[in-house]
């Protein structure tokens, strides 16, 4: 088979680019190794940032977004038992994120690659890249059905995610990868209960902390930090509901009420970055290059801007004959990564309790979350932020 750009991988990172560069003219084919129903139940994030939720509706993928996701012009940072909110609308001139869960937004891609005539294979594991140095095009190995198959491609987009092969198939000496890891994870629930506030809930408690998001008037979605290493059998639903309602406090608008819990699951917190994020043909993005933790909620919208820059890259190759935007698609992307990375490092650092911090480190974080709860130009840092800096 052949194509111009093979995508690996059918994510945020790797459905957008297919759908960017059709809407460009650019032939995609995009090699995901689960089954469609498996990506489309996947549960993951649930904010997009407003650069991010304007490409989508640029990109004609936004109406059930329009229609369904949830405008937040505001967050509530919550801690010695009170909440203190962080008015996005008026620190950012109106603007605000949009509540929408990530599995929402792959149902909508999927759908508009299908009915554009799009070609994305499920059950189809990329399980090798050859060829991606020299001017000869590359080609990506493949198994679908126990059978082997080839692809072959002008340029190929490692969008696999954190443990995908398109990054784990360099040769050590040819990246560098920048690691921090976090002494806790996040154990996550999706519950059938209302929701305690109309904006989300970040808490700083003596326990840990703990979030409230939602995905509809209906369905929360709520965690709480915990061991990294800690095992799901150790957090019966009990136990998380009474962890959730310590650590929220009284101060909500709506008293939690234990729901049906739909899933549960325990995500490791870490920061990582690969350098470069380009190698001859093979590009990553998203996950694949770097990983936030969830605290910013930055994970979906850094794939999203990733695939901003290589799809207007792309396709001023194929339509300009311009190669000037590939040979800066790493530098352009690390550039934000490593904004938005000190920001998710912020805001853990912010929010969380370190198990070897001490009462000067808790006195330390006390102090940041007063300060920025109290003043004007701390706070808007926040906001701007989170609501999402503009893309270059
Ligand atoms: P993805 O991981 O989404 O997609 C990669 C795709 O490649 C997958 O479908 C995978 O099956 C496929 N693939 C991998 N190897 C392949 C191969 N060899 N052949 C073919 N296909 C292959 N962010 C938040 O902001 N909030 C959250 O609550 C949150 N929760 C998360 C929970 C988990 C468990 C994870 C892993 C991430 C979470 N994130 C969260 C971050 C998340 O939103 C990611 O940043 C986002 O999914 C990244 O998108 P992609 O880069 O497209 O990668
Ligand atoms: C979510 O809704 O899943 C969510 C929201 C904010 C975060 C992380 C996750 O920071």
């Amino acid at each position: 088979m052949r194509t111009e750009v093979a995508i690996i991988g059918a994510g945020p990172a790797g459905l957008l680019l297919s759908h960017l560069l059709a809407g460009a003219g650019v032939h995609s084919v995009v090699l995901e190794r689960h089954t469609r129903d498996h990506v489309e139940a996947r549960i993951r994030a649930g904010v997009l940032e407003e650069p991010a939720a304007r490409t989508l509706v640029a990109a004609g993928i936004g109406d059930r977004l329009k229609r369904e996701g949830l405008r937040h012009e505001g967050i509530h940072l919550s801690f010695g038992g009170r909440r203190h909110r962080i008015d996005f609308a008026a620190l950012t001139g109106g603007k605000a994120v949009t509540v929408y869960g990530q599995h929402e937004v792959i149902k909508d891609m999927i759908a508009a690659r299908l009915a554009a005539g799009g070609e994305i294979l499920f059950e189809a594991e990329a399980i090798g890249i050859e060829g991606c140095d020299g001017d000869a095009s590359p080609l990506v190995r493949y198994r679908s059905g126990g059978v082997g198959h080839e692809l072959r491609a002008d340029f190929v987009a490692g969008c696999d995610g954190f443990h995908g092969i398109s990054r784990a198939g360099l040769a050590p000496g040819r990246m560098q990868a920048l690691e921090r890891t976090y002494p806790f994870g996040w154990l996550g629930i999706l519950a059938e209960t209302p929701p305690v506030s109309d904006e989300l809930i970040y808490a700083r408690h003596g326990d840990g902390f703990a979030l409230f998001s939602m995905r509809t008037p209906e369905l929360s979605r709520l965690y709480v930090q915990c061991p990294p290493d800690d095992d799901l059998d150790a957090w019966p639903d009990g136990r998380v509901w009474a962890a959730l309602r310590t650590r929220l406090g009284p101060d909500t608008d709506r008293p939690l009420v234990p729901g049906r819990v739909l899933q549960k699951g325990i995500t490791q917190m870490r920061s990582f970055v690969v350098e470069p994020m380009r190698f001859g043909r093979l590009f990553l993005a998203g996950d694949a290059a770097h990983i936030v933790p969830p605290t910013g909620a930055k994970g979906m919208n850094l794939a999203v801007a990733d695939i901003n820059v290589l799809a207007r890259a792309l396709t001023a190759h194929y339509r300009d004959a311009r190669d000037d935007l590939l040979e800066t698609y790493s530098d352009t992307c690390l550039g934000r990564t490593w904004k938005v990375e000190r920001f998710s490092w912020w805001m853990t650092s912010l929010l969380h309790k370190f198990p070897d911090a001490g009462p000067f480190d808790e006195r330390l974080q006390r102090a940041e979350l007063d300060y920025v709860t109290n003043s004007r130009a701390a706070a808007t840092t926040l906001a701007e932020n989170y609501v999402g800096l503009a893309y270059d």
